[in-house]
């Protein structure tokens, strides 16, 4: 068995594999798990961040409202199943008031590192690209400089510095829906000022993930790498599908992939994943993972209008890698 470098999370959402069922990841038999009107001012609730939080559980919430502009909402739950979720968008305090600015937020990811919640997000300045901030306690939240200059989207912190530094992957990007799109890694020594960027993996193959890849989760680490779920986009006839992965990375030099899925973990087969305000979307942007029993939990967009929940075994998924991997 793989070791898992994490916390123990004895009271992870989870249901075990039911039987029958071949597949290395499964879905929550109650999905949605968070629903499109779980607040008063909600047209959505979709791709969205958890972390375990005080012994139970909080995050950070995409949420469009009935204007259809995109903000980030904090929210509790005791069991990661049932959510409060604010009625009020999250309000930031900054250092400068240029940054906070708002145009527009949307798909973030929290990580713990060191002494804070950190999180990122895609922000509109000019543009879409990395806004960054921080929390103690899920309602006071602090916004310092945006990562990178526009266009970029998909900031995902690794949970610990490495070699000295904080990392993060990112996806560099355009204005609009990006009919491209590889993912990249930088380097920061403070969380302001982001270089050494160095490419990690590419849109790949016909399939599942040919036309644009993007990080989703915060990435796991495990004794044999930086276990990544990542998002990939195929460009149909009837437009863009999104499906989700994973790779394994390199624990002191994660630009360097040890295997990347061949095959999807999940990809839009439920009818809350093909039917919504965007249909045929499963956008993974937050994982728990209990360190004793390699359970799994990840928290995903479906179809852009409601969150679901899917399980799996860390282990089961590194030893899918080693037989569904391209590099195998
Ligand atoms: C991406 C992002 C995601 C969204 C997806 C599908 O470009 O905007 O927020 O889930 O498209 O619409």
């Amino acid at each position: 068995m793989a070791r898992i470098i994490g916390e123990s999370i004895p009271n992870i959402p989870w249901q075990d594999r039911p039987a029958g069922c071949q597949d290395v990841m499964w879905r929550y038999d109650k999905n949605p798990v968070i629903k499109r009107d779980l607040i008063r001012v909600s047209n959505s609730i979709f791709n969205s961040a958890v972390v375990t939080y005080e012994g139970k559980f909080a995050g950070v919430f995409r949420c469009d409202n009935r204007a259809r502009e995109m903000n980030i909402f904090a929210g509790r739950s005791d069991d990661g199943y049932n959510w409060v979720i604010d009625e009020e968008p999250i309000e930031f305090q900054a250092v400068d008031e240029a940054i906070t600015k708002l145009d527009y937020r949307y798909d973030p990811r929290v990580v713990w590192i060191e002494d804070r919640y950190w999180v990122s997000w895609c922000n509109g300045y000019h543009g879409p690209t990395i806004g960054m901030g921080y929390t103690n306690d899920f309602k006071t939240f602090y916004q310092i400089e945006n990562a990178y200059l526009p266009y970029n989207r998909n900031g995902v912190l690794f949970p610990r510095k490495i070699g000295g530094n904080y990392l993060m992957l990112s996806r560099p990007s355009d204005t609009g829906h990006t009919p491209f799109g590889d993912i990249f890694i930088s380097q920061s020594p403070d969380m302001i000022y982001w270089g050494k960027h160095r490419f990690v993996f590419g849109a790949y193959g016909d399939g599942w993930q040919s036309k644009k890849v993007g990080a989703g989760p915060i990435p796991i680490e495990t004794s044999e790498g930086w276990l990544m779920i990542y998002h990939g986009v195929l460009n149909s006839c009837n437009g863009f599908v999104y499906s989700f992965g994973a790779a394994l990375l390199d624990l002191d030099e994660p630009w360097k992939v040890i295997r990347r899925s061949r095959d999807y973990l999940i990809a839009p087969w439920m009818n809350y994943e093909c039917v919504g305000d965007v249909p045929n979307v499963t956008f993974p942007c937050a994982a728990l993972v209990d360190q004793d029993t390699g359970r799994l939990a990840v928290y995903y967009g479906c179809a852009d209008t409601v969150t679901g929940l899917a399980f799996a075994y860390v282990d089961d998924i590194l030893a899918w890698l080693e037989t569904h991997s391209y590099e195998s």
